[in-house]
């Protein structure tokens, strides 16, 4: 071969790799979701699920920003120790979403949860409709959240609360945990009552949860963000009863109270899209969640601490529902209704 030949072949089959990889980053950039995964919110959601709908909504709005580039799910934690089946319940949800593996946590201990039962057992248990492998059983939350967090970058980590958060006590009063959590977590966002006068809040007043309360508000050493809004954001029933019968968000809204039909509000789904969409809120960084000697909780303006913040949707309800529904009606990726 002359060597002008050689030249030219050698500069042409350039010109074609290059050009098969500007296909590949096209091909890429239409594919993929845009968020590169530094970016993507890594999440650790810990939930009572069962004790309302509104988690099932919640954890379906991760999986769908999840689908989305926009978030990491690092693990699905179950903080009630009475109605083993919110375990099964949760991983009904993750299996729907394609996520079947991601880490289970539960709480081993007993004096805290809902005995009630709405419609996490009738979901875990029927492992044939709603295809899942596990039921009511997963390893302890404590062993859990250490593992995870011990594999994440620092400060990188948020972890949401839309249940009881005693969690956080077993996190703080372990010497490992606190460690961890010192390192690791970014910010922690509760789900919990934020009004200026004591009221009872069901995520840290109720089922067990008001002794460990004061410690996590007092001690837990990072950014705490509260989001008490949500009564008035009606989600379920508009969009969520088109998709598939053997969807787990919409079975679990059908048999809590008939939300599919009434609809239900969306205190969690709110506290969880805050991680996702802090800029649809006004942070308030005056004051701090309080426990009284009556085990209820309020936002008390006179006494700073400068790691609580409550936050309010800047957003109407309106718009939240319909940005809500949406999402939760949504098919999985991958997934044709
Ligand atoms: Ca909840």
């Amino acid at each position: 071969m002359k060597k002008e030949v050689f030249i030219c072949l050698f500069i042409l089959s350039n010109i074609i790799i290059s050009c098969q990889n500007q296909d590949n980053k096209q091909k890429c950039t239409s594919d993929e979701p845009v968020t590169s995964a530094s970016t993507r919110q890594n999440i650790i959601f810990d939930t009572d699920m069962g004790s309302d709908c509104d988690d099932a909504g919640a954890l379906a709005l991760l999986h769908k920003y999840a689908d989305k580039g926009e978030v990491n799910i690092l693990g699905v934690i179950f903080s009630s120790g009475k109605n083993r089946y919110g375990a099964g319940m949760c991983d009904a949800i993750n299996t729907w979403y394609g996520r079947g593996d991601i880490p289970l946590g539960q709480y081993s201990g007993n004096d805290v949860g809902d005995v009630n039962n709405y419609y996490s057992m009738q979901i875990a248990t029927d492992t044939v409709r709603f295809p899942h492998n596990i039921t009511d059983s997963a390893e302890d939350m404590l062993m859990v959240y250490k593992r995870i967090l011990t594999n994440q970058p620092d400060s990188s980590v948020t972890i949401i609360t839309v249940g009881h958060p005693h969690a956080l006590y077993y996190l703080i009063n372990d010497a490992e945990g606190i460690d961890l959590v010192r390192k690791k977590v970014q910010k922690c966002i509760s789900m919990a009552g934020t009004g200026t006068q004591p009221g009872e809040c069901w995520n840290f007043t109720k089922c067990g949860v008001a002794p460990y309360i004061s410690d996590i508000l007092e001690r837990l050493p990072t950014a705490h963000y509260f989001s008490g809004a949500g009564t008035d954001v009606l989600t379920g029933h508009k969009l969520l009863p088109s998709t598939p019968e053997n969807n787990p968000v919409r079975e679990a809204y059908r048999l809590f109270g008939n939300s599919i039909s009434n609809g239900r509000p969306s205190w969690d789904q709110i506290a969880t899209l805050f991680a996702v969409k802090p800029e649809l809120y006004s942070i308030d960084s005056i004051g701090s969640l309080v426990k009284n000697e009556d085990n209820k909780t309020y936002w008390d303006k006179n006494r700073n601490n400068h790691r609580h913040k409550k936050v309010i949707p800047l957003v109407p309800a309106i718009e939240l529902e319909k940005m809500i529904e949406e999402l939760m009606a949504e098919a999985p990726a991958g997934k044709t209704d």
